[in-house]
């Protein structure tokens, strides 16, 4: 992708220079402009394009890693160069803050004021070095100065601006600069130029408009304005011959288009002659560099657009990952983005990681800046460069930007991922079904916390006309993503793992919430559809969740009994805390007290491990109304609304027992389908008499006497001065009677082979 990085060495001879082309725009002030093909006037107005300030971009190059900064004025062929205080003003300034090698290039050349006044080009060369440039670049004036080069048969007469400059001050202070175009032939015999060719290679240069498979590049002046009658091959002997130290290497052809280097022409010249060539032109994504420096031979590779292109769409985001290393521990997270020009992977480390964790959301788009490109690592990244981000960073967020590409995927219906080998990674677009709370444990193997989230997703696949499948979430994407019931997700590149013969999705490269997509109205629809018709579903896995057995209400409270007591040392096997699954009927909808309560909206600083990099919460603590009407928490917050959530007592029974159980916002939400600041309005209404009864008996209806697989946490409490258990229901899936008669079968079956 394009990046506003620059490469960072690999070693001294494989520089990477970033270019500002320079020029007064049409009000006069001077600006970092970039063409395509030499061309830098916007297709509509016609202005001409503004990149920013020659100062600002070059600092900011400088400190993006560039080994080299070069600035190229140009229009300077047209100009009284030393007329041009500005131009020698962004040099003396750069000079100032940039500390890398300045080249600055336009207008070298011998020239006459409007009062008669003669200028050399070393007179020129030597104000640009007094402002603070360490080479200058020569361009149209080399054209002249090879051409009396070969008209004196192949030698100087001392007074180009090469031979005076390189004189003065050595050769490694004079770059030349070429403007060559393709001038496609036929066959090699057709000109006496110097080809190449065949054309039409991968990754190469592609044959003419009529099939010619050969080419030579022509070397123009005045910006591609005009023609010369050299070739580069013979621009660039003559020139070495001459004195000049480096080649700038453009390729009109090439320049703007971000589609690669002119590796042809590249091979050319370094076979040519023996100066460094820097490649030029055509930059569009790391792998070009590459390109230019390996297949190329290029002594360096230069580029101006890909570095002041810097807007890219995320289109995947991984986990915050924590390690420890010699200098201490560190964290990471990683993302890759996108945008015209190609893909490109991103590490974000440190403090970087605090800063953008949250801000950063998969499919939208962001200006990057202050970053670094760097070698990858081959055993973390894919590709040969990794942009990399520090504290120092600075990332915004923008506006959506349609040019560049969003997120493609490949979508497959989930009746054909449950067919599908485990470790098999998938695109899948599915309504959220149900919505289990993040639970944070304690990993056995590396005795690290960790959450985990359960998500049930639905989609209309199947012969059955649904199938469903469960997305497992750690860590961050637990506890970062808000999902709602009926909400439409699109997974790219989930892996699908299996467990007890039961297939589930984990690991999304990339998640998006999509319900306001036009490709989410249909499923949406068909959701709904689902739903009305009365059909229930079941989390797959939930009939062997993680804590193993199924149990029986009985068995359950037999082996509480051997819970820890409130606030005692456990020894011997105590635990503070047992999870337990069972099938259990939920009895009915309290109507004497309400199931939820007015709660706290405010805002406030999350301390809660799970929840690290979200640094904010919503209080949710118990509020209260005061007379002048505001509602106040425990925790002294202030809000003129309460929000609302569930949080219900009620019986569960199985043939062998029954127990209180705790429902929280979330599960409620799950089972009832609806917010608790909906049930509230039903539930106030029946309560005020009249025909309310009957919208809140419907209402309840969805989880009264319904037989669920609840996953249960038990823990004992003291109530009013004695010892009780007590349950929360982490999560309830009701259970489809077809589904359980055949768990049922099963069981017997199983005990009867027993
Ligand atoms: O002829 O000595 O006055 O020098 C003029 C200088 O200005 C020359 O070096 C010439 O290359 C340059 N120049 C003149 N006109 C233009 C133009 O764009 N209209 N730009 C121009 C040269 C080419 C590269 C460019 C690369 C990389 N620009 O400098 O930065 O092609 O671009 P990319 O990012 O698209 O790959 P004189």
């Amino acid at each position: 992708m394009a990046a506003a990085a620059s490469v960072q060495p690999a070693s001294p001879a494989r520089r990477i220079i970033a270019c500002l082309d320079v020029r007064a725009n049409d009000t006069g002030d001077l600006v970092v402009t970039k063409g395509d093909q030499y061309d830098v006037r916007e297709k509509g107005d016609g202005g001409v394009r503004n990149h920013g300030k020659p100062v600002a971009l070059a600092e900011r190059y400088y400190q993006d890693g560039a080994d080299e900064v070069s600035f190229l004025n140009i229009t300077a062929f047209r100009d009284m160069v030393l007329a041009d205080q500005p131009m020698l003003e962004v040099l003396r300034s750069s000079a100032q803050r940039v500390f890398v090698p300045l080249t600055v290039g336009g207008g070298i050349r011998s020239y006459v004021d409007g009062n008669g006044q003669s200028y050399s080009a070393l007179d020129v060369a030597d104000a640009y070095f007094r402002a603070g440039a360490d080479k200058i670049s020569i361009g149209s004036d080399a054209v002249d100065a090879t051409r009396a080069f070969y008209a004196s048969g192949r030698k100087g007469d001392g007074t180009s601006s090469i031979e005076l400059i390189s004189t003065k001050y050595g050769r490694q202070a004079v770059v030349v600069s070429l403007d060559p175009r393709r001038v496609y032939v036929a066959d090699r015999g057709s000109t006496e130029h110097h080809c190449v060719g065949p054309l039409g290679s991968e990754k190469g240069t592609p044959k003419g408009p009529n099939g010619e498979a050969f080419a030579w590049y022509c070397c123009t002046v005045k910006g591609g304005r005009e023609d010369s009658e050299f070739d580069v091959v013979q621009l660039a002997q003559a020139v070495e011959a001459l004195g000049a130290g480096e080649l700038l290497l453009n390729c009109i052809n090439r320049d703007g288009q971000g589609n690669g280097y002119e590796l042809e022409l590249i091979q050319q010249v370094k076979s040519a002659c023996t100066l460094p060539v820097i490649a030029s032109s055509g930059a569009g994504c790391p792998e070009h560099f590459e390109d230019a420096l390996a297949v190329g031979e290029a002594d360096a590779a230069l580029a101006a657009g890909i570095f002041h292109r810097e807007e890219a769409r995320v289109l995947t985001k991984s986990d915050v990952r924590k390690f420890n290393n010699s200098r201490g521990e560190g964290q990471l997270f990683k993302v890759d983005l996108k945008d015209q020009s190609g893909e490109m992977s991103a590490t974000f480390f440190g403090r970087a990681v605090d800063k953008y964790y949250n801000m950063l959301k998969c499919g939208q788009v962001y200006t990057f800046q202050k970053g670094q490109v760097k070698a990858a690592n081959k055993r973390y990244d894919s590709g040969d460069f990794v942009l990399s981000f520090e504290e120092h960073a600075d990332i915004k967020a923008v506006e959506e930007d349609t040019n560049i590409p969003r997120i493609s995927y490949d979508f497959k219906p989930l009746c054909d991922v449950a067919n599908m080998p485990p470790e098999t990674s998938v695109d899948v677009k599915a309504v959220v079904y149900s919505v289990q709370a993040p639970f944070t444990f304690v990993a056995k193997t590396s005795n690290k916390e960790m959450t985990k989230r359960e998500i049930g997703l639905w989609d209309p696949s199947g012969s059955s006309g649904h199938s469903t499948m469960e997305l497992v979430l750690w860590n961050e994407r637990a506890v970062g993503t808000d999902f709602e019931i009926g909400a439409v997700v699109f997974l790219k590149k989930a892996r699908i793992s299996e467990f007890n013969q039961m297939k589930s999705l984990g690991s999304p490269a990339q998640l998006e919430l999509h319900s306001d997509h036009e490709d989410s109205f249909l499923l949406m629809r068909k959701f709904k559809d689902f739903q009305d018709s009365g059909q229930q579903l079941a989390s797959p896995s939930k009939f062997s969740n993680s804590s193993g057995q199924r149990k029986t209400i009985e068995e359950c409270k037999q082996e509480d009994l051997k819970l820890a007591s409130p606030g005692a040392m456990m020894g011997g096997g105590e635990k503070g805390v047992h999870k337990h699954t069972v099938v259990a009927t939920l009895t009915s909808m309290p109507t004497d007290r309400a199931p939820y309560y007015s709660s706290c909206p405010q805002q406030v600083e999350s301390n809660a491990p799970a929840s690290r990099h979200a640094t904010m919460r919503i209080c949710n603590k118990k509020v209260s109304q005061r007379e002048n009407g505001e509602w106040t928490c425990m925790g002294g917050h202030v809000s003129s609304y309460p929000e609302f959530r569930y949080l219900c007592r009620l019986n569960v029974l199985d043939h062998t027992d029954q127990m209180e159980v705790n429902l929280y916002d979330d599960v409620v939400k799950n089972l009832l389908g609806r917010e608790a600041r909906d049930y509230m309005a039903i539930f106030e209404a029946a309560h005020n008499g009249g025909e309310g009864a009957q919208p809140l008996k419907e209402v309840n209806q969805k989880m009264e006497w319904k037989k669920c697989s609840l996953v249960l946490r038990s823990s004992k409490e003291i109530w009013q001065e004695n010892e009780r258990v007590r349950y929360s229901v982490d999560s309830a899936q009701p259970i489809p009677l077809e589904q359980d008669a055949r768990q049922m079968l099963g069981d017997i079956m199983a005990s009867l082979e027993a």
